[in-house]
């Protein structure tokens, strides 16, 4: 059994203000679970065991079939996450062995593409322009572990999001080259994974058209300067900065501009949110009903990185509070830090800005003037005036949670 040590370090020490009652797994279906496929196996927030896939370093482990590992917390003291501790999120356990590259073909059509095509790797790195992007890539469900009540769902702590600097083509040159026609509403995306149970629903995206022409949405081949790893989709992934996992769409082998909306599980059903709940300004009109919408842009967030809860830090000492803050492509404005649970709140410094897509790091001193317990907060502020929620926004799935965290510590 895993202390409640290694509990908190797995979560990122975040306090859980309802004991331990969170560990307990529920089977309720909150979102529906696909025709033919599992759910996932229970407790696995509990656990929170270190386990290294082929090419990566020791990530959390919250299932294998199919594969789901979070980053630890100390790969979020740099802005830039590493490759090999990136996390790692699949549906379906039908994922294909490493992709040759030279075997790889990229298919552009639909119905509403007037010339469709077949792209080379060879050619998607040549015929169009290599832009570079530094983007979040968080899953919609990060921390959905910490949501009480409990939701269904994979059990992920802080972890389930990295930072890279992502080099590609412009979908959008890509897209011209297919003549796009005006009536293209939604861009669909397949990967080359799939299902093992034939009933169970292939995971393919779509994304508006106008999100789809963004200059920042790429075809990407590159992460931070490498071949993307096998696992985070390669030979070639989509990015769409500002926006949610889930369209980020691994090891990409079709695009289809379709005049209709998609009709998909995984876009119909799943990675939807009631609407008006959340201060989000993207909205994927096409695909929204009255009660619910998909998932868009990142809610704005934060993270303190070098705070354990528990640590002792010595009275009349400065110590530092430190972390990163994003959200969903504002750009973070500001991240207050109070060392006394909420009651005063101090500007922190704000790190490097590598763009509105990244994590921007934070720092701020304090110095304790007497001992006893310290609560410790961080919340950001982004550019569009959103920030950080101090209660939980429920939601069916468990999306969205950017609670401000708070740390308890002791001044000794
Ligand atoms: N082909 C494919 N692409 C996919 C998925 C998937 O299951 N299959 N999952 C999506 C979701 S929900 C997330 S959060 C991101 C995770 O990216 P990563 O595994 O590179 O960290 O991939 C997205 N792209
Ligand atoms: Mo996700």
């Amino acid at each position: 059994m895993p202390s409640r040590r290694d509990i908190l370090k797995a979560t990122g020490g975040l306090v859980l203000a309802t004991g331990g009652s969170w560990l307990a797994s529920h089977a309720h279906a909150a979102v529906p679970n696909p025709p033919g496929l599992a759910p996932l196996p229970a407790g696995a927030v509990a656990s929170g065991d270190l386990e290294a896939i082929a090419g990566k370093l020791p990530l959390i482990k919250r299932s294998w079939r199919p594969p789901n590992y979070e980053t630890p917390l100390s790969y979020f003291s740099e802005e830039l996450t590493p490759n090999r501790a990136f996390f790692v999120r699949y549906h379906l356990a039908g994922i294909p062995a490493e992709i040759a590259a030279d075997k790889w073909t990229l298919k552009i059509g639909g119905e509403a593409a007037a010339t469709p095509f077949e792209l080379s790797f060879d050619q998607l790195k040549h015929d169009f322009p290599a832009v570079e992007v530094v983007a979040v890539n968080q899953c919609s469900g990060n921390r959905r572990g910490l949501f009480e009540p409990h939701v269904a769902g994979v059990e992920w702590g802080v972890g389930a999001m990295g930072n890279a600097r992502w080099k590609g083509a412009r979908l959008k040159d890509v897209l011209a080259k297919a003549g796009l026609k005006k009536e293209a509403l939604e861009i669909a995306l397949n990967g080359a994974d799939g299902p093992i149970m034939p009933a169970t629903p292939d995971f393919q995206k779509s994304i508006p058209v106008w999100k789809a022409l963004d200059e920042n949405t790429l075809v990407a081949y590159e992460m931070n300067g490498e071949p993307l790893p096998h696992w985070n989709g390669f030979p070639a992934r989509i990015v769409v900065p500002g926006w949610t996992g889930t369209y980020w769409m691994k090891h990409i082998v079709s695009i289809n501009a379709i005049s209709k909306p998609f009709d998909n599980f995984w876009v119909k059903s799943a990675y939807r949110i009631p609407v008006g709940k959340f201060p989000l300004i993207d909205h994927f009109t096409s695909q929204m009903t009255d009660v619910n919408e998909p998932i868009t842009e990142m809610v704005v967030n934060s993270l303190i990185t070098n705070i354990d809860t528990g640590q002792q830090v010595p009275v009349d000492r400065p110590f530092e509070v430190k972390g990163i803050a994003w959200d969903g492509g504002r750009g973070i404005a500001d991240v207050e830090i109070s060392a006394d649970g909420g009651r005063s709140w101090r500007s922190a410094t704000l790190g490097t800005d590598y763009g509105r897509f990244s994590f921007r790091r934070f720092s701020q001193a304090f110095t304790p003037t007497e001992r006893g317990a310290l609560i410790v907060m961080a919340r950001a502020t982004n550019r569009a005036g959103a920030t950080q929620t101090m209660e939980l926004i429920l939601n069916p799935a468990g999306y969205h949670h950017n609670v401000v965290q708070r740390i308890a510590i002791n001044a000794v």
